[in-house]
């Protein structure tokens, strides 16, 4: 028998298994998976880094991820998403992000929360509702279809959607030196869209802050939110 022909017996049924483990309907380990989202310059780096810091000071085991990027296959797809000067489609856009997205999920975030570790993620699936639908315009439901493909139906356990006015946020990111990527280049009728797509979030584990505030108001009000998570799954893993 050819060799392609044996493969292709075997294939189905290692697509199959791949399926049932990447599922998200078994069990993914007993850490917790916390993420961070909101309109450029709404100080989500600047959470993800206080938070992890405070968890540590706590004792706790934290992984801290950026979107896209996270491994050398997302980091190549974030260079190509934020930084390559070629015109793309907004398909291939998305698929950028989610390629990136799933590389992440399953040899970083899986893993991490196999061992029982706090995940905290800057940005994740929310970013891609917001940017590629409510933003470029492509099909929720075909996006969203896409989106369990790369996550394996994999949720956060809390997601911090952090909200700043479009012009507060540019101004944070001018302050802070930033150079624009290509995202970052569209209009203000653009991210508008994408803010007001974050607003209207809602769903399990979303809890909306107002990071017009102070940082120290905005690391109380998350506080209050990632103790009442990571205390429930510290109780659930007997830690
Ligand atoms: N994208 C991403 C998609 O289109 N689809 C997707 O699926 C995904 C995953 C990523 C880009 O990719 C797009 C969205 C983005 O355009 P990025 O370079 O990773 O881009 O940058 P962002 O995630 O947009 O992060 P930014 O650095 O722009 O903003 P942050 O992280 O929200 O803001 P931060 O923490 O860097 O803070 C900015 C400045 O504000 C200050 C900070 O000190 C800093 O100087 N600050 C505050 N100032 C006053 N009060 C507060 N409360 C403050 N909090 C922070």
């Amino acid at each position: 028998m050819p060799a392609f022909t044996r493969a292709s017996k075997r294939a189905p049924r290692a697509r199959s298994l791949r399926l049932v483990r990447d599922s998200g309907l078994g069990p993914r380990g007993s850490g917790a998976f916390l993420v961070v989202e909101g309109p450029e310059g709404a100080g989500k780096s600047t959470l993800v880094k206080w938070l992890v810091a405070r968890l540590q000071a706590e004792g706790q085991r934290v992984v801290a991820v950026r979107e896209p990027g996270g491994t050398p296959i997302a980091e190549a797809a974030r260079k190509l998403a934020l930084k390559s000067r070629h015109d793309r489609a907004y398909g291939a856009e998305l698929f950028l992000f989610l390629a990136a997205r799933a590389d992440l999920v399953e040899r970083v975030i899986r893993p991490a929360l196999a061992d029982g570790q706090i995940v905290i993620a800057d940005r994740f699936g929310l970013s891609t509702i917001a940017y590629q639908v409510s933003g470029r315009g492509l099909p929720r439901a075909d996006v969203e279809a896409s989106l369990r493909v790369a996550t394996g139906g994999l949720t956060p356990d809390l997601t911090l959607v952090l909200d700043v006015p479009v012009a507060v946020g540019r101004e944070r990111q001018r302050h802070a030196g930033k150079v624009k990527d290509r995202i970052e280049r569209e209009n203000d009728t653009f991210h508008t869209r994408v803010r007001e797509a974050y607003r209207s979030a809602s769903g399990p584990g979303i809890v909306h802050i107002d990071a017009s505030q102070p940082k120290k108001a905005v690391q109380d009000a998350a506080w209050q939110e990632v103790a009442a998570v990571t205390t429930r799954t510290s109780s659930l893993r007997g830690a």
